[in-house]
């Protein structure tokens, strides 16, 4: 029987036609452009008292912190500072990996706070011709399945290009977010939550899963710049959709990190929430409670009331350099509002700092990525996704940044 014609294979093509058009899109949502409600945003240059804001100085003490404080109290929540102790252990090394081209350093990254500690596995690995001359590194927040980021690399994946950052004189390194919060609505709480902040949990603007995630990120920069074969001034934090958003919070309230990469993170991360095109506030937080503070749920079909929207997020990271990656099918995301996002909210960089950066009024086509100095946008074609070619851009941005 000639198989490519029997009823097994169309169902087969159904079956894959529906998974793909449920993480791509998924129905009872808006995604038609003409059906976007107007909206306006608040002003990124005046202060809630109603003061404007013009000069760094006023952006550094006035709008900044008060922005990070209105993302703490209604998006995602507190991030507590306070520790007791940090320590770092090499529980693994190995000075020939990639065929000799990389050392890998798995540590264990501690913290202790009230006596109690958590340990977050760190894997890194470090160009080997850079030794001498610290490397610039990526850290990816990783929400997938542990095999992408095998230290041991007889598991590949694209999603972790590692090699293809080593070749490129990056030292590169990932954290998974099950070692700080499960990415789970049950388990979400053991780790980092009970054990060393557990005051967060009784708070209406507590720390929750996205928090605890940008949490983990810092606690990585605070390796990187232990390590002297790493340059932690030059070190971008990336993100894939869940972890895109964690990126962007981590990126806005850490000014150690050079680079602040999202991609695809949609919904609560670059896109602006007001659009409520593809996954819209109320979606997110009825399927994951657990990502954001309690209080964004007064926000659910009620977007407008938001004190804040994404691309004050974008602002928040200024004048450092942002980069916001989309992909073509991934409308759920919303592309479009990804790309307002980073073009309204570098608008800090722009009149604050008097960066030559005005992104195009037109979003960029697939395969014409766009970077300007401190800011970057791509499009790529296909599905939801963290490509070689995603990370192949943001690697060209980071050479002409850092003039590699
Ligand atoms: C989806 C969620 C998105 C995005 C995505 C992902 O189910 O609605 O906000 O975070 O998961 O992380 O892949």
């Amino acid at each position: 029987m000639n198989n490519r014609f029997s009823p097994y294979f169309f169902s087969i093509l159904l079956l894959l036609g529906a998974t793909r058009l449920s993480t791509a899109q998924q129905a009872g949502f808006n995604y038609d452009e003409s059906k976007v409600p107007s909206y306006s945003l608040p002003d990124l240059f005046v202060s809630t008292k109603g003061q404007e804001i013009n000069t760094i100085t006023d952006w550094n003490f006035v709008r900044r912190p008060e922005i990070i404080s209105l993302f703490e109290d209604h998006v995602y929540g507190k991030l507590p500072r306070d520790l007791d102790g940090i320590t770092f252990t090499l529980v693994n090394g190995d000075e020939q990996a990639m065929d000799g081209l990389a050392i890998l350093k798995e540590v264990n990254v501690t913290v202790q706070r009230n006596g109690k500690s958590i340990t977050m596995p760190l894997t890194v690995f470090v160009p080997k011709h850079h030794q001498g001359d610290a490397a610039p590194v990526f850290l990816l927040i990783t929400h997938r399945g542990p095999e992408n980021i095998d230290p041991t690399r007889k598991e590949k994946s694209d999603f972790w290009p590692a090699e293809m950052l080593i070749s490129r004189g990056y030292a590169v390194a990932a954290i998974h977010v099950q070692d700080v919060s499960d990415d789970n609505k049950e388990t979400f709480k053991e780790d980092i939550l009970t054990k060393l902040y557990p005051e967060q949990l009784t708070m209406s603007n507590g720390m929750r899963g996205l928090g605890a995630w940008a949490w983990g990120a810092m606690r990585a920069m605070d390796y990187f710049e232990s390590d002297p074969d790493i340059d932690a001034t030059r070190a971008g934090v990336v993100g894939h959709s869940r972890g895109g958003k964690a990126a962007l919070w981590t990126g806005a309230q850490d000014t150690r990190w050079a680079i602040t990469i999202s991609n695809e993170s949609g919904c609560g991360g670059a896109a602006l929430s007001r659009r409520r095109f593809g996954e819209t506030v109320a979606r997110i937080n009825t399927n994951f409670p657990y990502w954001f503070t309690d209080n964004f749920n007064r926000y659910n079909d009620n977007e407008d009331a938001l004190p804040v929207d994404q691309h004050m997020l974008i602002a928040a990271i200024a004048p450092r350099a942002v980069y916001v990656a989309s992909a073509e099918e991934d409308q759920w995301a919303d592309p479009k509002g990804e790309y307002l996002s980073l073009k309204l909210g570098s608008r800090a960089h722009q009149t604050i700092y008097q960066m030559d950066t005005k992104l195009p009024q037109e979003q960029p086509k697939v395969g014409e990525p766009i970077h300007m100095g401190s800011l970057g946008y791509h499009m790529r074609g296909g599905t939801h996704n963290l490509t070689a070619l995603d990370w192949s851009y943001f690697l060209d941005f980071a050479d002409k940044l850092f003039q590699k």
